[in-house]
């Protein structure tokens, strides 16, 4: 094995942290031949249960991971760092504003934004998880005027992996057999899981449902209120399920797509499929040689068309006001 390739997680106490880390440290992020160093980074009151958590980590004896590090300050954390994995963000609160919530994950995101600007290996990726995701990579990426701006993702595996499972239940087919699903847009309740161009068994997957009034009433709302079923059922939110999505993201991004078939994430866009120039919004993409690119000339239906650009709207809304707060 090389050196150790160094992933840095912040909300690293947080509970996807927790069901994140072990994964991670097995080998699942990056593959079965790759040693890891871990970077921990949280708020100074959270670094004692951040610490907890590394000692369990020592305790399961993983061979392939070669060192944790926890700190509370950005500038170490993300040192020399590979992969980035951004969790910590502050959540909304009963009664909060959106530029309130905006503004207290621009003082979150814009110095970590920094710090990996001015001290993370070249070959830095970084996934954002932590809400609203988009628009927190927006504000890291615009902090890190000298990483390529392709490294900064935001998260929308979660909702494409909801949405197979959906679709399968649907079918009653299995999630091994669908191909080319796409989420398009924001993480939040404006995302399109679009199955136009899906294909089950070799088959289009709008054909084989055949029922527009599912899709409209039944799929979409269940795969973009999914979070919220989640918190009424399990008393918490998605922990596990996110943090299988942020190793699927960056797994996928690393070692590539399978031949035929493509994944979403939310990246910055070129402007295909008339999502403006800029904004990271969820897009159908091939990946290899850990480099990705948008899936071209997809023809996209009137139906399609209405939510890409109601969630497009949107991300531009979030755009417009972290801009109006001096945030990018
Ligand atoms: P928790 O509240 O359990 O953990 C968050 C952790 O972040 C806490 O330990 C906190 O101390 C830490 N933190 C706060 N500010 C920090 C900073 N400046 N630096 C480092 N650490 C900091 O939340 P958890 O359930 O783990 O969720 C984390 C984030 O993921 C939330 O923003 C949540 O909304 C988001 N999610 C995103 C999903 C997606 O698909 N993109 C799905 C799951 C999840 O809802």
């Amino acid at each position: 094995p090389g050196a150790p390739v160094n992933v840095t997680v912040t909300g690293a106490a947080g509970q996807i942290g927790y069901a994140l880390l072990f994964r991670i440290a097995s080998g699942q992020l990056l593959g079965q031949d790759v040693p890891v160093r871990l970077r921990l980074l949280e708020i100074t009151p959270a670094l004692s249960a951040a610490a907890g958590t590394a000692m369990e980590l020592d305790d399961c004896a993983f061979p392939l991971l070669a060192g944790v590090d926890i700190t509370d300050d950005p500038n170490v954390a993300f040192d020399g760092t590979n992969v980035a994995l951004l969790v910590g963000a502050r959540p909304r609160t009963k009664g909060m504003e959106r530029g309130d919530l905006l503004e207290a994950n621009g003082g979150i995101f814009k110095p970590q934004g920094r710090a990996i600007n001015d001290h993370a290996a070249d070959d830095i990726k970084v996934l954002v998880v932590g809400n609203p995701a988009n628009t927190n990579a927006l504000i890291a990426q615009a902090a890190a005027p000298d990483v390529p701006a392709e490294r900064f993702t935001a998260m929308t595996r979660l909702d494409h992996n909801r949405a197979l499972t959906q679709l399968a239940k649907k079918t009653g087919s299995s999630v091994s057999e669908i191909r080319r699903l796409t989420i398009w847009g924001n993480h939040s309740a404006t995302q399109y899981p679009d199955v136009f161009h899906a294909e089950i068994a070799g088959r289009n997957a709008a054909e084989v449902i055949d029922d527009e009034k599912w899709l409209a009433d039944e799929f979409i709302p269940t795969v973009a209120k999914r979070g919220a079923a989640i918190i009424e059922a399990r008393g918490a939110s998605s922990a596990a399920s996110a943090a299988n999505a942020a190793v699927d993201h960056v797994h996928t991004w690393v070692n590539g797509t399978a031949e035929g078939d493509w994944t979403s994430m939310a990246i910055p866009s070129d402007g295909s499929y008339g999502v403006p120039e800029g904004l990271i919004s969820s897009f159908p993409v091939t990946t290899a040689g850990g480099s990705y690119s948008i899936v071209q000339g997809l023809e996209i239906n009137e139906f399609s068309r209405t939510r890409i650009d109601a969630s497009v709207k949107e991300l531009a809304e979030e755009r417009d006001a972290v801009r109006g707060l001096g945030l990018i």
